[in-house]
């Protein structure tokens, strides 16, 4: 019998390709927030699978973009760029038939020596499975890869043969977790994603990137969650939008992130929120240290 491995795997690529429905997919729970805007992801997240020949510690990253500067987005970039350095293994995601300027950014900032494997997602919108193999001939072009490998996050589809080329690129040693482990981060970090993923899904296109979500407590009374949160905007009219009209979107957004939270947690849970001002806070070096996001 080979040696048990043990390593970390980050999950690179431009924003909105995939990464965390693949994290997602792969460790077989929802832990990583997702919605069809770019730049959904603003903390790495880790997703833990432990089988009886590997455990693969993935570490989900924020989008690395070009669109927009500011400081949050540098933040963003630096954890993006970081964190693909920062692994044994990096796996670099990227839409079937859609290789753009925005994925060879990335790769950039992968360097060469760093152990890469490409992972070809959403091949379930592919129609014509004949024009996959030119893709990967082109991506092999761009780059040396261990690997490349169509997969689907949504349909599960390959993520058997990624997770199998993965391991083989994996040191030999014991896992660094118990087997049963999930993730590295605790409820409270997820209550607040969860409830920024709402955000996400029910506001507009811009708003979501104005606003940032922060615990300001976390109580277990028997089996019940207690659990106070702020939603931060930047303008006094944002905060009318969040709200709604008689409180109608707040309402429907918490309440949206309640339900999430049960399941995740499995538990009931009280959730209040509050939307509070704090004016630019996304060019705020300070405000974004504080958020743990600088
Ligand atoms: N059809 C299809 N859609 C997918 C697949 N994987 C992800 N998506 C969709 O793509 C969108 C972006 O997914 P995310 O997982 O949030 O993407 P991400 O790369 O983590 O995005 P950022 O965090 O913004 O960088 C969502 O609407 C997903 O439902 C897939 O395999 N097939
Ligand atoms: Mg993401």
């Amino acid at each position: 019998m080979s040696a048990f491995r043990c390593g970390t795997v980050a999950i690179a690529g431009r924003p909105n390709t995939g990464k965390s429905s693949l994290l997602n997919k792969l460790v077989g729970q929802k832990i990583a927030i997702v919605s069809p805007k770019a730049q959904t992801t603003r903390r790495t997240v880790t997703g833990i699978l432990t089988t009886p020949a590997c455990q693969y510690v993935f570490v989900d990253l924020p989008g690395y973009q070009t669109k927009h500067a500011g400081v949050l987005n540098r933040a963003l970039n630096r954890q993006a760029t970081e964190g693909a350095r920062d692994c044994d293994v990096a796996v670099f995601v990227v839409e079937a038939l859609r290789l753009s300027e925005a994925d060879r950014e990335v790769l950039a900032r992968i360097p060469e020596t760093q152990q890469l494997v490409a992972a070809v997602n959403k091949i379930d919108l592919v129609r014509n499975r004949l024009e996959l193999l030119p893709f990967i001939e082109r991506l092999q072009k761009e780059r040396r890869f261990a690997a490349i490998v169509p997969v689907s996050a949504r349909t599960g589809r390959n993520l058997p043969e990624l997770l199998r080329v993965i391991e083989g690129l994996l040191p030999e040693g014991p896992a660094a977790y118990p087997a049963d482990q999930l993730t590295d981060k605790d409820e409270r970090f997820f209550a607040a994603e969860i409830l920024r993923e709402k955000l996400f899904q029910l506001l507009g296109e811009e708003l979501p990137y104005r606003c940032e979500v922060t615990i300001e407590s976390f109580k277990e009374e028997g089996r019940l969650r207690r659990i106070e949160a702020t939603i931060w905007v930047e303008r006094e009219s944002q905060k009318a939008i969040v709200i709604g009209g008689g409180g109608a979107l707040l309402k429907r957004i918490s309440t949206a992130a309640r339900k999430d939270m049960e399941r995740l947690f499995g538990g009931k849970v009280y959730l209040g929120t509050w939307v509070k001002l704090r004016r630019d806070w996304t060019g705020d070096a300070r405000m974004l240290r504080q958020l743990g996001l600088g």
